[in-house]
């Protein structure tokens, strides 16, 4: 029996990536709809004369719908200081979405290039907030260094999220030349653009795995259950160990808040605070009927 992730699925047929060699392969007729592999699933396979049979699945650690892809080490989210022009608002948002699925931000800036000093010199406060949380921060442009970012792609999985036009596509492609090569053959062997459909393959970049479709695009979290968004963000961690008032403070309205005072104090992201208290206001409400 040998051991590969499943980095492609069409209809019944998946690809499997075991130590360097692609397999196609078929799931055992036992496997039930319910436990079919997903693009991320590492899986014991067989070869049986000219045929690969998919005959189990190791356990998951996370699994996300859209793109359909289980496994995620990191969700890159890519970030533009202009056009689209840096907003905090949507960093937030992103990072809620990517802690409440258990999987690790990291945040990469791009178009640095397109800033004066000044502006730059702005912007870099409000990013400060989030180095200074302790979140991992790469910058990217054409003609950068990219090697501190390659070694964290290496070896795992990654999704990658940020708005349309942040330089998602220009950030793979710089980060492995092939990739281009890949996607374009990929779309002239389709016919059409890659991105029409919503199945989801993972590409070798830099020694680890990327997801082809950027993930988190909704921004919705009102079916999500967000009651415990406090423990996983970053920027509360340093602060809940010592406790606020009430045991259940969600440290929107209540008083002796140890989050509240901190944010007062200036050492939490007050953005990052406010988006907080919007979500877990929503959240409230939404219980209450
Ligand atoms: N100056 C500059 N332009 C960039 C950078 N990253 C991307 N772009 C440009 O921004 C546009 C959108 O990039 P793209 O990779 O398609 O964004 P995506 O929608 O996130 O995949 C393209 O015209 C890129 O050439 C950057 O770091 N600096
Ligand atoms: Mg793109
Ligand atoms: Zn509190």
């Amino acid at each position: 029996m040998k051991q590969g992730r499943i980095i492609k699925v069409i209809s019944n047929q998946y690809t499997i990536f075991s130590e360097g060699n692609l397999y196609m392969a078929h799931p055992r007729g036992r496997m039930r709809k319910g436990d079919k592999p997903l693009v991320g699933d590492v899986v014991n396979f067989e070869e049986i004369e000219d045929s690969v049979r998919i005959d189990s699945i190791l356990p998951r650690r996370n699994v996300l719908l859209r793109p359909s892809v289980c496994n995620v080490d990191q969700a890159l989210i890519v970030t533009s200081l202009k056009d689209p022009d840096f907003s905090p608002r949507l960093l937030n948002r992103l990072i809620f979405l990517v802690v409440l699925c258990n999987i690790e931000p990291v945040i990469c800036i791009t178009k640095a290039d397109l800033l004066d000093d000044a502006q730059r010199a702005e912007v870099e406060k409000e990013l400060d907030w989030y180095r200074k949380a302790g979140y991992r921060m790469f910058y990217s442009n054409p003609g950068s260094n990219d090697d501190e970012l390659r070694e964290n792609l290496e070896g795992k999985i990654t999704v990658l999220c940020g708005q349309s036009g942040a330089g998602k596509s220009s950030l793979l492609n710089r980060l492995d030349p092939t990739f281009k090569l890949h996607t374009q053959e990929i779309s002239k062997a389709l016919g059409r653009g890659k991105h029409t459909t919503r199945h989801c393959e993972l590409h070798p970049v830099a020694g680890g795995l990327v997801a082809d479709t950027p993930g988190f695009s909704s921004l919705d979290f009102t079916r999500m259950d967000v009651g415990h968004l406090d423990e996983l963000l970053a920027d509360f961690k340093p602060y809940l160990e010592e406790g606020c008032r009430f045991a259940d403070c969600i440290h929107v309205d209540e008083p002796d808040c140890i989050i509240k005072e901190n944010v007062k104090a200036g050492n939490i992201n007050p953005t990052l605070y406010e988006d907080y208290c919007m979500i877990m206001r929503e959240f409230k409400n939404r219980k209450k009927y």
